[in-house]
């Protein structure tokens, strides 16, 4: 008896003194202690040979003994409990995901770069100059004369007029030559550029007019450079832009600039040629204005208008971008409605 006292007692030590490095060694103690052959089944099958007398006693120390090896399974059971398994609200991976919205480019961007991309095939460079200009790059050296109509305070945004005081005049630019007067005082010919930007005109706002609009104008001077190359060019850059079955007619223009001049006209790229609205009926709309270069505006940058000819012309982006997308009110290009915008998603 004393000696399974003493055995108990050591079995007490031992249990106290247990630690567990994981799972698998609590498991191990459960299996040693607890388990069907277990030490704690072992010990209580010695009751059998206690005598009568003490087996109260010795009964209520077995209890003990069982009661600290279940205590201190229950203890290493729960420190080395597996992660709990994190749950959140449940996701249904069949869903189709957000959709992703996707910008679009302004239709008079789109359709800008596609202008300048098929004049830099043909070998002219791009140039681009301040909105905010001189009288003498907007107007004079332009051959606008002092009392020519399109200088009139209804027609150009004057920021400074000579009668405010001492200094320049500054205005909002009227068109993009003046970016071309600036290349022609930096560069001597060959020189063949093309000059996209905006232009203010003091303008009541309608479906057809507005106070600013986009131009790109191009000009080609060089030696023996004619008026059937301004054809040509303006020619391929139609059937570039529209298609090759687009028809073109020259007519008789007049610009102070160019002499020369001529506007251009395409077949009705709505209804075809055979009438609408658009063409007012006649099968052809205007695109652009041209002609040959001034003599006196070459001679305005010391080029020899004897030995160096050029041709040049000017277009409104606008103009260009309702009849390739068939846009009725020039409003829309600035009142930044989705509605308009979102349908040029994926133009590129
Ligand atoms: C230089 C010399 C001449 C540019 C030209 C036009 C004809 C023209 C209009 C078309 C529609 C402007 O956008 S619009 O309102 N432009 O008709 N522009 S020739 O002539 C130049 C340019 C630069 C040095």
């Amino acid at each position: 008896m004393e000696q399974l006292l003493q055995q108990i007692e050591k079995y007490k030590q031992e249990i106290a003194a247990f630690a567990a490095a994981g799972a698998d060694e609590v498991e191990q103690f459960r299996i040693k202690w607890l388990g069907t052959k277990g030490l704690v089944k072992a010990v209580m099958g010695e009751m059998k040979n206690v005598p009568n007398d003490q087996k109260k006693s010795f009964g209520q120390l077995l209890n003990e003994f069982k009661s600290l090896a279940e205590a201190k399974l229950e203890e290493l059971q729960q420190s080395h409990a597996p992660a709990a398994v994190v749950t959140g609200p449940a996701i249904d991976f069949a869903l189709p995901g957000d959709p992703v919205t996707v910008g679009s480019r302004h239709p008079l961007t789109l359709v800008r770069n596609e202008m300048v991309a098929i004049f830099k095939r043909l070998g002219f460079a791009v140039a681009e100059g301040p909105e905010i200009e001189d009288d003498w790059h907007n107007f004079g050296a332009m051959n606008l004369p002092e009392d020519h109509p399109a200088r009139d305070m209804q027609d150009t945004f004057y920021i400074r007029k000579p009668e405010d005081g001492n200094g320049p005049t500054w205005l909002l630019r009227t068109h993009t030559s003046s970016t071309q007067a600036r290349v022609m005082e930096e560069q001597k010919p060959p020189i063949r550029v093309i000059c996209p930007g905006r232009v203010y005109r003091n303008e009541t706002i309608s479906a057809r007019a507005h106070c600013f609009f986009h131009q790109v104008e191009g000009l080609y001077i060089d030696e023996n450079v004619s008026f059937a190359d301004l054809k040509q060019t303006l020619y391929f850059f139609v059937q570039e832009m529209f298609g090759k079955d687009v028809k073109v007619r020259f007519r008789p223009s007049y610009f102070p600039f160019t002499e020369p001049s001529a506007e251009m006209d395409i077949s009705c790229q709505i209804c075809g040629g055979s009438g609408c609205n658009i063409c007012k009926h006649t099968g052809w709309v205007e695109i652009l204005g041209s002609g040959m270069v001034h003599p006196k505006v070459l001679e305005n940058f010391g080029i020899d208008s004897n030995k160096y000819t050029g041709f040049a012309f000017g277009m409104g982006v606008e103009r260009i971008t309702q009849l390739k997308y068939q846009v009725n009110d020039l409003r829309l290009y600035s009142q930044n409605d989705i509605r308009f915008l979102k349908q040029f998603t994926g133009v590129v």
